[in-house]
């Protein structure tokens, strides 16, 4: 079987600087520190964190008073930096700088006077949080469908931002549903679709025209990794989203010669290989990357962690 690795795939800058959060905090000031929701979605992450002392929670009270706690990658709404403030939390947030960017720019379009449309997925942590740090109403539309639905003045001054994870696709024809229907909208285009979503996505579906099958290792839970299977399938490729190797099945490699494999940004390069090691177990297998864009993106930390752990002596 030959096997064909995506370029990127994988972990972005993003997902990096967020599990270096936690490292790093827990180096400092020991276990116990505090997650707030999965800092990036993968059960692996996750787990290697919770074993050197991380406690991860859904809400800031399940936090003691006083404690350290980390924000998650995908951002919090201000009602969960001001509970943080309240119980006196020492805080430290791994939200994505490109998170944290769409937040920024929601504030602009609302205070020129207007009402925003954020582009996402419902129920999604990430949504919650942008929702949340943009005061006012913020309408949510997931689909073109939506678009028809919204109840505004066709003239009305509107501004849109987009979750960082979409499907870029998807989101042009919502944007451009949008700038079709009213005629005062602005908006990024699909340029809040990140970098590394947008790169992973090209990335997936020129290797889906050299493949058989598409494995894209990433969680049930991930945004990003679920757009990467979905533009497998649409392209006509078997494609099987796999947490890691344990998920592969015998069956899908019937007469199969070819397969690709990616990542999603929240997944480790160690459950790549976890599965590469799961098709060995099933025949030999000749593994190459394709040629792809480098990515050299790199986020600062942030500065309560740049501090250095000991005073040095003069
Ligand atoms: O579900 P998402 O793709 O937003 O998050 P995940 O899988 O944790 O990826 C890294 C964090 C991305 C934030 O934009
Ligand atoms: Fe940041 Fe994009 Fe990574 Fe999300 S996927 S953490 S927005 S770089």
């Amino acid at each position: 079987m030959r096997v064909i690795l995506a370029q990127p795939r994988g972990f972005c800058a993003g997902v990096v600087r967020a599990i270096e959060i936690v490292d790093r905090a827990l180096q400092k000031h020991g276990a116990p520190v505090y997650v707030r929701h999965e800092i990036v979605h993968n059960r692996h992450v996750v787990e290697n964190l919770r074993d050197k002392g991380a406690r991860f929670v859904e809400e800031l009270d399940e936090v003691p008073e006083g404690a350290v706690a980390i924000f998650s990658a995908h951002g919090v709404a201000k009602t969960v930096e001001r509970a943080a403030e309240e119980r006196s939390l020492d805080v430290l947030d791994a939200t994505c700088p490109l998170v944290t960017k769409v937040h920024v720019q929601g504030r602009q379009y609302v205070g020129a006077g207007r009402t925003l449309i954020l582009i996402g997925h419902a129920g999604h942590p990430e949504v919650e949080g942008t929702i949340g740090q943009i005061p006012g109403t913020v309408l949510l539309v997931q689909s073109e469908a939506d678009v028809a639905k919204l109840d505004l003045p066709l003239d009305a001054p509107l501004a849109y931002v987009t979750q960082t994870t979409l499907s870029v696709d998807d989101t042009r024809g919502i944007i451009d549903a949008l700038v079709k229907r009213f005629s005062n909208i602005v908006g990024p285009d699909t340029r809040d679709i990140c970098y590394a979503t947008q790169n992973r996505q090209a990335a997936v579906r020129e290797l889906s025209t050299q493949v058989q099958v598409l494995l894209v290792v990433g969680a049930t839970n991930s945004s990003n990794s679920n757009r990467l299977r979905e533009i497998g399938s649409e392209t006509g490729v078997p494609s099987y989203l796999v947490a890691d190797g344990s998920e592969v099945k015998a069956e899908w490699f019937a007469n199969v010669q070819t397969v690709g494999i990616t990542a999603g940004a929240s997944a480790p390069e160690e459950m790549v290989e976890n599965v590469i090691d799961a098709l060995r177990a099933l025949g030999p297998v000749e593994v190459s990357t394709m040629a792809g864009q480098e990515e050299k993106v790199e986020f600062k930390l942030p500065s309560k962690l740049l501090q250095p752990l000991v005073a040095r002596e003069v």
